[in-house]
């Protein structure tokens, strides 16, 4: 009954001073398996975070969505039922208009630009505006960049994706992009896209190294196609009702642990990217380099729909006058 609660509330104790001291286990969500970077780096998050308020406050992951797919996870965050989210930016589009911005296809130049901008004043607006969605945003993890795999061909130009059903994350950006490049963009949650490729229901899904790995869509799908159309990075969340629940200190320790498991991410991160670029070369899947030109060109209709006009444009464009 407790769990049902958000924070778990292991052991009410009562205080020297008659105030209630409250051991909490935050439970965060996460579709990784045990071992993925994401995971690993709210496990550190958590040993941070004991050490720090003297074994107060603790996480507990629920790793390989246990606590469901994203979507629904991101909801139950959302209501307070799940303390803590790690979810990728793009099944947040059509909640916060914001985290389109870092989704945007080929916005960023490099990794080194999308992780200045994710921990600059871009990034903190971003991390601002989930407060209203009655979440709390608290870091961003690298999460490469995103391209084509399939079970058909390799995907060299647009006309080769015509026609193809490629599996899309649940977010209209990535619907429309897809569709603008040619694909019947098929939105589906990550737990089945290893099935829609096996039967056929889909040809082809995207997604960065280690994700095609550790999922082992590269068993089924064996053509990757390195066009890196999005960096849309990972994002650390709390429900704003357990975040409200904490003391101003505690709040501040939790942000800070949060942003220490940053560094920690991006170390776990450049291995396992490394580790999978060998797993899966080895397994004899079939990867191309594209030209990303006329992939590009497909894309303005695309910046105009999703960022066109007010905040979300002027974000657009502090990024495009980057160096
Ligand atoms: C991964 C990401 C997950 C999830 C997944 C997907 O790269 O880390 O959070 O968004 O992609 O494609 O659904």
């Amino acid at each position: 009954m407790l769990k049902l609660l958000g924070a778990t509330a292991l052991g009410l104790v009562l205080a020297a001073n008659g105030a209630f001291a409250q051991d909490m286990v935050l439970r965060s969500a996460d579709t990784h398996p045990d071992g993925y970077p994401t995971v690993e780096a709210v496990k550190y998050m958590g040993e941070l975070l004991k050490e720090r308020t003297k074994g107060r406050i603790g996480v507990e992951v629920f790793a390989s969505h246990q606590l469901g797919e994203e979507k629904e996870t991101i909801e139950q965050t959302r209501f307070g039922v799940i303390d803590m989210n790690r979810v990728n930016m793009a099944p947040l589009n059509n909640l916060v208009p914001e985290t389109i911005v870092p989704s945007l296809p080929y916005i960023f130049k490099s990794k080194e630009q999308m992780r200045e901008v994710m921990d600059g004043e871009i990034g903190d607006e971003i991390l601002k505006a989930f407060e209203p969605h009655d979440l709390i945003g608290l870091a961003f993890y690298d999460s490469g960049s995103r391209s084509f795999y399939n079970t058909k061909k390799p995907i060299t130009s647009p006309d080769d994706l015509k026609g193809m059903k490629i599996r899309v994350q649940q977010s209209d950006l990535f619907i429309d992009l897809m569709n603008a490049l040619g694909a019947n963009a098929t939105p589906m949650a990550y737990g089945e896209v290893y099935s829609g490729l096996q039967t056929g229901l889909i040809d082809g899904a995207e997604n960065n190294w280690p994700s095609y790995e550790s999922s082992k869509h590269y068993e089924v799908a064996k053509y990757y196609s390195l066009d890196g159309h999005s960096m849309a990075p990972e994002v650390l969340v709390m429900a704003k009702s357990t975040w409200d629940n904490l003391a101003p200190e505690d709040q501040k320790i939790v942000r800070q642990a949060a942003k220490d498991s940053v560094k920690k991410m991006h170390e776990l991160w450049d291995a396992e990217e490394e580790k999978a670029h060998q797993i899966v070369t080895e397994a004899g899947v079939k990867v191309n380099e594209v030209d990303t030109a006329p992939f590009v060109e497909k894309m303005q209709p695309i910046y105009d729909k999703y960022a066109g006009s007010g905040n979300l444009k002027d974000m657009v464009a502090r990024i495009q006058a980057m160096n």
